[in-house]
């Protein structure tokens, strides 16, 4: 279904783990994934990392390996080519903490749950980007600290980021379409009403209907490889 993007000033796309499946990344929800094999608050809360930081170290450690053997695919790639071409104002909000946009190529790009492939002290607060292993006796480059560094993602009951750019962008957006996400986790889960709220057309592209499919104008189901270069016509 043709959207008119030549009459579009701004568009705002959210994505999650759906878009990265095709790249061979596990998604949370789906049958065997990753909330399958691990209990959310032992590995995706503060009070777990407090609790064993060894155990939420492992879970994070094997995602960030992972990312060496896997590549963008075409969804990916078509988000970066669309924000290329288009002459309006385009904003890329991803929940995911892997890297496959970055490497894409998108650059308005928003983390709002983290990067896999960085790290943050919890004593001196600095983020840098990490690509090895991390461990409780893991030493901060910058203040020596052993045993404070942990995963700079977002988890529950954590403040995500960039909201303040990102409820700007959806106050004054025309398209907003969420790809590869079940619309499970807030503040993301509710995006869509903010841009109807704006007088945004919304569109779902999904392998299935998310939690909120019949509040999206538009919806789509398959694979996001097929979808996407489809939906923005590339
Ligand atoms: C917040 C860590 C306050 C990183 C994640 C009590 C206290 C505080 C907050 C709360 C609370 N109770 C509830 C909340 C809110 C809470 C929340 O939403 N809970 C839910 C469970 C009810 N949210 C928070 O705590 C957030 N912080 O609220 O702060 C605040 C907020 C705003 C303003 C002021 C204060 C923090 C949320 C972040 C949590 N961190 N993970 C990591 O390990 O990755 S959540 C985790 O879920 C990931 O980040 C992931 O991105 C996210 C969403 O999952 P999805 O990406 O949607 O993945 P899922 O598997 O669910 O779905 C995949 C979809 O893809 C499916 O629909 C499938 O059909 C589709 N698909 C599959 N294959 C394909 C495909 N589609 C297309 N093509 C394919 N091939």
């Amino acid at each position: 279904m043709p959207v008119d993007f030549s009459s579009m000033q701004s568009v705002v796309v959210l994505t999650g783990a759906g878009i990265s499946a095709e790249s061979g990344l596990s998604t949370f929800r789906l049958k065997d994934g990753l909330w399958d094999n691990h209990a959310v608050d032992d590995v995706a809360t503060p009070e777990g990392f407090l609790r064993n930081p060894a155990l939420v170290h492992q879970f994070y450690n094997a995602r960030r390996r992972q990312l060496s053997s896997v590549v963008p695919n075409l969804a990916h790639a078509t988000l970066a080519t669309f924000e290329r071409n288009f002459t309006g104002e385009f904003l890329l909000v991803t929940q995911n903490i892997d890297d496959l946009h970055d490497r894409a190529g998108s650059q308005n790009l928003i983390h709002m749950h983290g990067e896999l492939l960085k790290s943050r002290c919890i004593a001196c607060r600095r983020i840098r980007p990490v690509a090895m292993d991390m461990t409780p006796d893991s030493l901060c480059p910058d203040c020596g600290q052993q045993g404070a560094l942990r995963p700079d993602v977002v988890w529950f009951e954590e403040m995500p980021i960039g909201l303040e750019q990102i409820y700007s962008a959806l106050a004054c957006c025309d398209l907003f379409v969420s790809i590869g996400t079940s619309g499970n986790v807030y503040p993301a889960a509710g995006f869509f009403q903010e841009a109807r709220r704006a007088g945004a057309q919304t569109v779902e592209l999904n392998l299935d209907p998310g939690e909120h499919a019949s509040g999206f104008d538009i919806c789509l189901y398959g694979p996001a490889t097929k979808l996407v270069p489809d939906f923005f016509q590339l």
